[in-house]
């Protein structure tokens, strides 16, 4: 491994957000593709952590401030990503929590995890309506619609979001995963739901099934 993307990987498991953008211009500079780096420098160590987390070797903070280190790096680079780049990416997620609800911190863990695993995310916040949902989807030709919820009295609105993309008639086109911490498996089937996660390292997992 070229010695840049060490560095990169050293510098994001610290979460040194500056350090990265440092090492990521680096790496330009030296003349790796944007999408080389993407990969090599800031999608491998962020598995490598997701991984770890779910081991139990390191904690929500820890993977929270080196997706934060991931993002900065992810912020010099995807403007520089061509459209063909842009298709070779994991898969396009939109993800948000459901409507009435305005827990986010899970979420915002499994967005960066589904970043760090090389999926383009877009985060449509907290307290998001059904429509909301399924205009994003539309927009952005999602693969797979990320929806969360905290609490028990919301976990019905995956109903409500399933019921929007189906009047919507793009149910066929798009993979549904589900999660939050009340969710289980069973609840996920029972709504329709394609895929369910009980954490942001599965949510990786279940994710590279849904669009393989
Ligand atoms: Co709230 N809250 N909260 N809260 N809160 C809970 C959820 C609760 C269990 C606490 C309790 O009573 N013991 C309880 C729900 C009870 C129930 O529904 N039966 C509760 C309540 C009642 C409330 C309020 C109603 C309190 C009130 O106002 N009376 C209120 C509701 C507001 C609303 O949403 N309308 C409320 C408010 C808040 C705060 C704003 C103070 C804050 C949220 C801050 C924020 O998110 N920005 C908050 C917090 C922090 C919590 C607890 C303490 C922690 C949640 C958390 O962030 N966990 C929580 C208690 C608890 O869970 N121990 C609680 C860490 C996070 C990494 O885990 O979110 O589970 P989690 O995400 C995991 C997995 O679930 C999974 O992967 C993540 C990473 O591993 N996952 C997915 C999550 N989304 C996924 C999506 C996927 C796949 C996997 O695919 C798309």
């Amino acid at each position: 491994m070229s010695q840049v993307f060490t560095e990169i990987g050293m510098c994001l498991e610290r979460g040194d957000a500056p350090a990265v953008e440092e090492k990521v211009r680096a790496a330009l500079e030296e003349g790796h593709s944007p999408l080389e780096i993407i990969q090599r420098g800031l999608v491998a160590p962020m598995e490598d952590i997701g991984v770890r987390f779910r081991d139990g070797e390191l904690f929500v903070p820890e993977v929270l401030v080196a997706a934060r280190a991931m993002q900065a790096g992810m912020g010099i680079l995807k403007p520089l990503l061509s459209e063909s780049d842009k298709a070779s990416r994991a898969g396009i997620v939109v993800i948000g929590t459901v409507q009435g609800d305005i827990h986010d911190i899970g979420k915002n863990l499994v967005a960066m995890l589904l970043e760090g695993a090389g999926f383009e995310v877009i985060d449509v916040g907290i307290d998001v309506k059904p429509e909301a949902f399924v205009e994003a989807v539309k927009e952005h030709k999602a693969d797979i619609l990320g929806l969360s919820a905290l609490l028990t009295t919301t976990m019905p609105a995956f109903k409500d979001v399933m019921a929007a993309l189906e009047e919507a008639g793009i149910r066929s086109q798009v993979k549904v995963m589900v999660g939050g911490a009340p969710v289980t498996a069973e609840f996920a089937e029972k709504v329709g739901a394609d895929g369910y996660a009980e954490d942001g390292p599965t949510a990786v997992d279940v994710a590279r099934q849904l669009v393989s």
